[in-house]
């Protein structure tokens, strides 16, 4: 089949397990033939987007930018994975626009975990930082960083309830099911 472009859009809460699906997910299209390119935290935010923080207005530029290097991947017939909380509804909806307006495929995706779980996990501390109000504006915590939950994500993925393999499977059947893939 003919190698289609799109991008696939991740959001959710801080240690709600993005990342890991992201990576599990690429790795899956990379082995089978497909070009894959993971756009994240790591190699955006510090690179193209390093003059960018977490207040409100940077979080919307963030999303903005990576909503357009995301459609120029899709447009290139590679599939993108994005990995940011994007949290508000707003801008995941400019993102999408953007793809509908050329054609391209957005498949939002709700990597949703309950916030005590999320919280529970930690992996960088920064749950705890938080709630000690050494980090502010931190998403789920701060009144001032709300999550704003998709209403009708593509894909929904519960990581408090099912393993990173399921939540590949759930992605990939999708694809399957709309003839991506
Ligand atoms: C949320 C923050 C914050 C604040 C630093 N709020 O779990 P992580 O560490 O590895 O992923 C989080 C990441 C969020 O960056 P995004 O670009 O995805 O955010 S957004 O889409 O809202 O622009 C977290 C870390 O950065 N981090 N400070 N205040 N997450």
């Amino acid at each position: 089949a003919r190698q289609p472009g799109l991008t696939i859009w991740l959001t959710g809460l801080s240690a709600s397990g993005k990342s890991t699906i992201a990576t599990a997910l690429e790795q899956h299209l990379l082995h089978n033939g497909y070009t894959a390119y993971r756009l994240d935290g790591d190699n955006i935010r510090f690179g193209l987007n390093k003059d960018l923080g977490f207040s409100p207005t940077d979080r919307v530029e963030n999303i903005r930018r990576i909503g357009e290097v995301a459609k120029l991947f899709a447009d290139s017939a590679a599939i993108a994975i994005t990995s940011f909380i994007s949290p508000y509804k707003a801008d995941r909806d400019l993102a999408r626009g953007l793809h509908d307006k050329d054609g391209l495929l957005f498949v939002e995706v709700h990597v949703d975990v309950p916030l005590d779980v999320a919280e529970e996990r930690d992996p960088k501390g920064l749950y705890k930082k938080a709630r000690e109000g050494i980090i502010k504006d931190f998403t789920g915590i701060s009144e001032s960083a709300p999550y704003e939950r998709p209403e009708n994500p593509e894909v929904y993925i519960d990581t408090s309830k099912s393993s990173v393999e399921e939540g590949v499977a759930k992605i990939v059947d999708y694809l399957v099911g709309k003839g991506v893939l």
